[in-house]
């Protein structure tokens, strides 16, 4: 789902099977006017398509790069390595991995110099992601920066009125 459009966000995924995952992030993102640049890139099987999508961001105007991987994930360290724009990594937990802790050791333990903004293992993280990365634009954005606080305000609401539903058995 590569996509021409001047965005300022870019999701990169190790795997299409972690769209089930970032599905999720995409989600969140469009709830806040924001259609990302998605894209499957692998810091193993495409190392070179990665190395050029991160060193070539800046250019066309992105200004956060969110990357999701699974099992070894070295995808947004990969993106980190490239670029001095802010990597949200998100850790995916694959099928074939051990419950998603073998990617979130691998995107957070960064080496000092090369930071990547972790989140939570699955879906929890993702959403996150997305929100992570709008109040980053929100810093010079106020339109972005008002759409966080209406967020803000009715997920309190939401909060408010399953305590003043709540009934037990
Ligand atoms: C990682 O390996 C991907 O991010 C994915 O989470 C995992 C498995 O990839 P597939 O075998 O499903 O393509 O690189």
């Amino acid at each position: 789902m590569a996509s021409e459009n001047k965005t300022p966000v870019a999701i990169v995924m190790g795997s299409d099977s972690d769209l089930k995952v970032m599905q999720s992030c995409v989600d969140q993102l469009k709830a806040f006017g924001i259609t990302p640049e998605v894209r499957v890139i692998s810091a193993h099987r495409t190392p070179a398509v990665a190395a050029d999508f991160a060193s070539s961001a800046i250019n066309k105007g992105i200004k956060v790069i969110i990357a999701a991987a699974g099992m070894a994930a070295h995808l947004a360290g990969a993106m980190a390595a490239q670029t001095t724009l802010p990597i949200i990594g998100v850790p995916v937990n694959s099928e074939a991995g051990v419950g998603g802790l073998d990617a979130l050791l691998s995107t957070v333990q960064m080496p000092p110099g090369v930071p990547v903004a972790t989140v939570a293992i699955g879906k929890a993280g993702a959403k996150n992601a997305a929100i992570l990365a709008v109040q980053m634009l929100a810093i010079a954005c106020d339109d972005m920066a008002g759409k966080l606080v209406e967020f803000k305000k009715a997920q309190t609401e939401k909060v408010i009125e399953k305590d003043s539903n709540l009934s037990l058995s």
